[in-house]
């Protein structure tokens, strides 16, 4: 295969309307098995997972090779860690723990090249002879998404939709409720004028951004949806296999009767 054709044509991050399936192993063949499984995009998650940057290597080699690509949850608003995820190859970085705009503008700036931002150069791909995109290209295709989970973050919501390489706005409903003192369901279930979900969802509308969410079940994600969110962590990696597991069980009849 000439280089040519391991260029990374119709790289593509996150869509507005899109299911993911959200991930903690750092299983390369696993993570392969579920990015063909009919997701939209799938998340590595390296703030609650144990995907170390190690890991990132061949994680992203085995993703590449597959043709798909993969979102990484950084483990905090880290410069490097950014540029290592998107060093491997990552369409879209999502940043947890932002306490407001200047932790969105560190977390945008790392995610590009200058002039935009202050990202390094050094992608993996040619460690493995594959080619990178140019500087101009990751720029225009590479997607920011920040986190909104606590306090700090939505009382800035408006100005961290507003900052410039700020592509899109995620709500973590788990950590934004331990936040506000509530609880997840009653976060979830407020529709009141004004309610933190709605305030995000409307900063996002107003500024032509992206807006997604952790749901992690489908019927946290209905409860999402009713907020206006279509772009949605549906499920986890542990939860398909637990989920797949049950299905195959019910459905088989069991061993035969001695
Ligand atoms: C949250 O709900 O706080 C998350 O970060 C989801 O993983
Ligand atoms: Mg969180």
């Amino acid at each position: 295969m000439s280089d040519e054709t391991q260029r990374p044509e119709g790289r593509h991050g996150i869509g507005e309307t899109s299911r993911g399936v959200w991930t903690f192993t750092a299983d390369v063949d696993l993570l392969r098995r579920l990015a063909l499984s009919g997701f939209d995009w799938l998340a590595l998650d390296a703030q609650h997972g144990p995907v170390t940057r190690a890991d990132l290597h061949a994680i992203g080699r085995a993703l590449g090779d597959a043709g798909t690509t993969f979102t990484v949850r950084v483990p905090a608003v880290d410069g490097p860690w950014i540029g290592a995820a998107l060093d491997a190859g990552a369409a879209t970085v999502v940043v947890p723990s932002v306490d407001g705009t200047a932790d969105a503008v560190l977390a945008a700036r790392a995610s590009r090249y200058p002039p935009l931002g202050d990202r390094s150069w050094g992608p993996f791909p040619p460690l493995w002879g594959a080619l990178a995109p140019d500087p101009a290209t990751a720029n225009a295709t590479v997607q920011c998404l920040v986190m909104v989970e606590t306090p700090g973050a939505l009382a800035e919501v408006d100005e961290i939709a507003a900052a410039p390489g700020v592509d899109g706005l995620f709500v973590g409903p788990f950590d934004l409720a331990l936040g506000l003192g509530t609880t997840v369901d009653a976060l979830l279930d407020d529709h009141t004028p004004g309610n933190p979900i709605g305030a995000v969802v409307a900063a996002a509308q107003k500024h032509g951004i992206l807006v997604g969410a952790f749901a992690g079940t489908p019927a946290t994600a209905r409860s999402l949806r009713a907020h206006g969110i279509r772009c949605l962590a549906v499920t986890t990696d542990v939860a398909v296999v637990a989920e797949g597991s049950r299905a195959v069980l019910a459905a088989d009849d069991g061993p035969p009767p001695v």
